[in-house]
């Protein structure tokens, strides 16, 4: 059974500073994956890939070159000096590898050769670039080849063999278990090599040492045997093609394992992420219920008397002056909407007070006064600056989500005025299709009498229009105190008679609900940029049990090579 494992497709957002563990770890399972899917394929007797790792200029072309007997690898004083991988395998593994063709390993800037060597029959030898130089690329090529190798030739010179970076890569094969030999090269005097022996005894424990002699001038191959001899000594357990499966199977077994523990703790560091984005959520959904239910007690405020005798005066003054049975619909509308804008401005500069004591307060009320105050487009645009406030508040309120308070800000997700104003108008594109459908109904109940008088005059639509208009502006209270003191002495006795008046409560209740619905959705919709844009940051619950899933399924290959 061959396991195919996919890439791990995640394409997480480079800001996520809080989870820089798991970009690393996602990084670190493809390239295992990588690796694994490349060496399951081989043939049980494939060479095993030897790779010569070290700091640019430690000689890692020259001994690759010495080992080959041929000047295959560019070896000079430009630093870096070797930019793609050098391979030099058996003619027959050739074709293979150059079918390998993965983008990731083995690629273009790849120069495969071939050698008859009887030494290297059972090897691929790779010369690879630095790892310590500014070239970015040759760390990743030089990475990738650490993983596949079966043994590693780590070559050190006398200059650097006290570096950080090559002392890590020595530490990372020995917790992989990796098979290496460390080699000293351009050693000037026994003595060096002793210290050099010394301090890695004393940090890292036994090591397979190699000490090459530095020679003069500046050499592009050692044809000397003595020289290379302990080089060779390092590989000749190789010419044994039993050595060579027995070295494959386990190190593909160490791949395997340490493939195991990335995706391990790729999905721990994936669940870890999504707790953090699931709290945060939750936090917004909090702030969010607060805001709907600050909105909807705002929207219940009734009016005070001074507010009240304003509609009076102002409803009756339109009445009077336009005899509302023959006003034309939009002369109308507009005109109610001025009323309600009025005086919604009143009620809501009575409710300012409600702010003064908060955080911030000065700037939303001040925001809020700046506003045209029709309809209950102020309570909206005050809930959702409320909203915005506590998000703000809930990102910054803890360290583990100051990656995402980055992002959202970054994302723009504050709704403008003119975005409010066009959901708000948006949510009632049709009051007009809808007051022409009870229109119908309430003609359908009529006598032939009253059905006759009721196309005599525009009184009803005018109601239903002015009932629509308060409602959707103001809200029920309002319409309440406009039907009982002002439009009541307006309706004809015979409508009257009709129950007008509860047809148009039923009415208004019915838009009230919808116009209650439309704001809520608006402020939904703000939380939901910030869920959104938070939520995107992390991949669903299943994308995290597929990996579980092929991480499972790989460590029940029992038979691997
Ligand atoms: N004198 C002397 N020079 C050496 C010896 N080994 C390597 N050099 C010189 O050191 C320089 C670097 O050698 P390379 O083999 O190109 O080093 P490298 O590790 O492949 O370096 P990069 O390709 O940059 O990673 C060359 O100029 C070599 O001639 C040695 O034993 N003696
Ligand atoms: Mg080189």
């Amino acid at each position: 059974m061959t396991f195919k494992p996919r890439k791990l497709e995640y394409t997480l957002d480079s800001r996520l500073n809080n989870s820089l563990a798991l970009l690393n770890e996602i990084s670190l399972s493809n390239e295992l994956l990588q690796a694994y899917e490349l060496k399951v394929n081989l043939r049980p007797d494939f060479p095993v890939f030897i790779c010569l790792l070290g700091g640019t200029g430690a000689g890692k072309s020259l001994l690759f070159n010495s080992l080959t007997g041929s000047k295959f690898s560019e070896v000079g004083v430009r630093r870096p000096c070797t930019k793609g991988v050098v391979i030099c395998c058996p003619a027959a593994s050739v074709h293979i590898l150059k079918n390998l063709g993965t983008a990731w390993a083995i690629d273009k800037s790849t120069r495969i050769v071939s050698s008859d060597r009887e030494n290297l029959r059972n090897i691929i030898l790779v010369d690879t670039p630095d790892f310590d130089s500014v070239e970015k690329d040759n760390l990743i090529i030089s990475n990738r080849f650490f993983v596949l190798s079966d043994v590693i030739l780590f070559v050190a010179s006398e200059e650097k063999y006290a570096d950080l970076l090559g002392r890590n890569v020595l530490r990372r094969s020995l917790n992989w278990g990796k098979e290496i030999g460390v080699i000293l090269n351009k050693a000037l005097t026994e003595t060096a090599f002793q210290d050099f022996s010394q301090s890695l005894k004393n940090e890292l424990g036994e090591l397979k040492l190699v000490k090459i002699s530095r020679i003069a001038g500046i050499p592009e191959i050692l044809d000397s045997a003595v020289e290379m001899e302990p080089l060779v000594s390092l590989i000749s357990r190789f010419e044994s093609l039993e050595q060579t499966r027995e070295l494959r199977t386990l190190e593909l077994h160490r791949l395997r394992s340490s493939l195991l523990t990335s995706l391990d703790t790729t999905a721990v560091e994936l669940r870890r992420l999504r707790d953090r984005v699931s709290s945060a959520i939750v936090q917004i959904q909090q702030a969010l219920n607060q805001a709907t239910e600050e909105m909807e007690s705002r929207l219940q405020v009734s009016p005070s008397q001074e507010v009240e005798q304003k509609i009076q005066i102002r409803l009756g003054d339109l009445l009077r002056k336009y005899d509302f049975l023959y006003v034309p619909r939009a002369a109308l509308k507009s005109a109610v909407e001025r009323i309600v804008s009025t005086v919604r401005c009143s009620v809501f500069s009575s409710q300012t007070e409600m702010f003064t004591n908060e955080s911030d307060s000065t700037n939303l009320v001040r925001d809020l006064a700046e506003n045209n105050c029709g309809g209950p487009l102020p309570q909206l645009e005050a809930s959702i600056a409320k909203l915005n406030l506590h998000v703000a508040e809930i990102l910054s309120s803890t360290e583990e989500f100051s990656d995402f308070r980055r992002i959202v800000s970054e994302s723009f997700p504050k709704f403008t005025s003119e975005q409010i104003k066009t959901f708000y108008r948006d949510a009632f594109p049709d009051v007009e299709h809808l007051l022409e459908e009870e229109f119908e109904k309430f003609k359908n109940g009529l006598s032939t009498l009253d059905e006759i008088k009721l196309y005599g005059s525009y009184t009803l639509w005018s109601l239903f229009l002015i009932t629509a208009e308060i409602t959707i502006g103001g809200g029920l209270t309002l319409l309440d105190i406009a039907l009982n003191t002002v439009i009541v002495p307006f309706i004809p006795k015979w409508l009257l008679k009709l129950k007008i008046i509860d047809i148009l409560r039923d009415i208004a209740q019915r838009i009230d609900d919808q116009r209650r619905e439309a704001l809520r959705n608006i402020l939904r919709g703000q939380a939901d940029v910030y869920i959104n844009i938070i939520s995107d940051l992390a991949p669903d619950e299943e994308a995290i049990n597929e990996l579980v899933r092929m991480r499972n399924n790989l460590e029940n290959v029992t038979q691997i090579v």
